[in-house]
């Protein structure tokens, strides 16, 4: 199919997911937990908006055309840069979008022209069995998207299964052996492995505004968001009203149900999340850390229901600064300025996003760049994962590669070149036939091209063209 009639079939797909979307909704909260006004935000609107974006980008970003080659010793040639697909890309997702993620590593892939094998989260089948079904309602031919269920050792088949790409995200300890495994088949791969997030609150931020944004950004989703701000800096002057401010926002916060439509936190995932979680916050609490403020856990106790909480006095080697908390957990650290703030954001592995909170916007791009962060927000957080036109993805041990915009449609294709030369018949002047004219020759040319005057390099030119000319034709 040409790039166009690929964008008409993610158009038909983006229309019948629109039509379904409250039945793809329903089906993500009920595997996930999440609340469905999240299913419905954050799965659904967000991966319509990808396939908005990729039907209108991709076929312009596959077009290619003829052009000049660069460079004086070129002038023959003209080349032709092409972006055919890589083949079959396999494609494998967690469970935290368990919609979005695999819908938005699918769509570039099919409207780059690749065939794909998604392995979806084994706790979150249907929604990969969703997702196939209105590819096909869509009309995408038959093969082009293939759906295998199955845990990990499923996806490590599927990675040595002889695809020609991998693009994986979940935990670091399979994305590496996803990696190992690449490495040695030399294919490439996209990881996304998670994150450890800074947010930095500098003294001139509006405390309440930052602590409405952060809390959205740390406790939706329960907290198992890979760009969720999973350690918060504060500046000294502002720790204590920020501090307030965050534990009165936690304390509001509604858990419950998924289909309760005040319910702002849902259940985990599953009780090894909740164990896990636990035994983070336990880790904290017995080197001293001081709970200041926690949301009230639903009355029925079914359910993997873990109260968002926030943390303070927190010292660097608790488990909650060192490792990734997948959970509703917040430390809050007070720090002297945004130097110190920086370089402690910066200890951490993981590189994924961060955000800055301040009235001075021009100072928040100055802290960002000084960020080991594959995006930073400035007043706001996680939302950098669902612009469809921003390039995704980590620095250190948050993964390799970049998802979404422009940068992630290259990922999902090869780059070639096809050079012509304009005289099917003339050698060329580098060619076989050395000797002095041929020497001197070369010496005209460099002449010409890297001479330091104007009347240097004009110098060169009857030599280059004795050069062509004495090429021309010969046999
Ligand atoms: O991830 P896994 P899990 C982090 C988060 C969480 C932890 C564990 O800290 O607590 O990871 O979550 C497939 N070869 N993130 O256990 O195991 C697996 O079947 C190939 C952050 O759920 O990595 C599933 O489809 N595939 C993350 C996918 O990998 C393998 C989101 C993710 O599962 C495999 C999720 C293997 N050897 C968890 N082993 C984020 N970046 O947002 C497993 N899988």
């Amino acid at each position: 199919m040409a790039p166009t009639e690929r964008a008409r079939v993610l158009r038909r797909f983006h229309d019948v997911l629109w039509r379904r979307r409250h039945e793809v909704a329903a089906i993500i909260t009920r595997e996930s937990g999440k609340p469905y006004t999240d299913a419905l935000g954050a799965d659904v609107l967000v991966a319509l908006d990808f396939a908005t974006w990729t039907a209108r980008e991709a076929p312009r970003f596959l077009r290619s055309r003829w052009r000049q080659v660069d460079g004086m010793l070129f002038w023959r040639k003209r080349v032709r840069s092409e972006k055919p697909p890589l083949g079959v890309i396999g494609i494998i997702t967690p469970w935290n979008y368990p919609f979005f993620l695999p819908a938005s590593c699918v769509l570039p892939a099919i409207a780059c022209g690749n065939t794909v094998v998604l392995k979806p989260s084994e706790v979150t089948p249907e929604c990969g069995g969703v997702l196939e079904s209105l590819w096909r309602e869509a009309g995408l031919p038959e093969g082009v998207l293939n759906i295998v269920q199955g845990d990990g050792r499923t996806g490590a088949a599927l990675t040595r299964g002889g695809v020609d790409k991998m693009i994986f995200t979940g935990s670091e300890t399979a994305g590496r052996k996803v990696a190992v495994a690449c490495a040695e088949q030399l294919i490439p791969c996209s990881l996304e492995l998670g994150g450890s997030d800074a947010a930095i609150v500098l003294a001139d931020a509006d405390v309440r505004h930052a602590a409405d944004g952060i809390a959205w950004g740390r406790f939706s989703n329960a907290g198992q968001t890979c760009v969720a701000p999973k350690r918060v800096f504060v500046e000294d002057a502002a720790y204590d009203a920020f501090v307030a401010a965050m534990g009165r926002a936690v304390s509001a916060l509604k858990m419950g149900g998924g289909d309760d439509p005040a319910t702002e936190v849902g259940p985990l995932i599953h009780s090894a999340a909740r164990d896990q979680i636990s035994a983070q916050l336990d880790d904290a609490v017995a080197r001293g850390a001081r709970v200041v403020a926690s949301a009230k856990s639903p009355e029925s106790s079914a359910g993997n229901y873990f109260p968002p909480t926030l943390l303070a006095d927190v010292t660097d080697e608790m488990r909650v600064l060192t490792e990734e908390t997948f959970g509703p957990l917040l430390p809050v650290i007070r720090v002297k300025d945004a130097d110190e703030a920086i370089r402690r954001a910066n200890t951490s592995i993981y590189g994924l996003s961060a955000s800055v909170w301040t009235r001075d916007r021009a100072r928040g791009v100055a802290v960002a760049r000084r960020l080991e962060a594959g995006a930073v927000l400035i007043n706001d957080s996680v939302s950098v994962v669902g612009m469809p036109d921003v390039p995704y993805g980590g620095m250190k041990h948050s993964g390799l590669g970049r998802l979404h915009g422009v940068e992630g449609l290259a990922a999902c294709v090869r780059s070639t070149a096809i050079v012509d030369d304009r005289f099917a018949t003339w050698h060329q002047p580098w060619w076989f036939r050395y000797g002095a004219a041929h020497r001197a020759g070369f010496e005209s040319f460099g002449r010409l091209t890297h001479g330091a005057s104007l009347w240097e390099r004009l110098s060169g030119l009857p030599g280059v063209i004795g050069m062509v000319l004495r090429r021309k034709g010969t046999a």
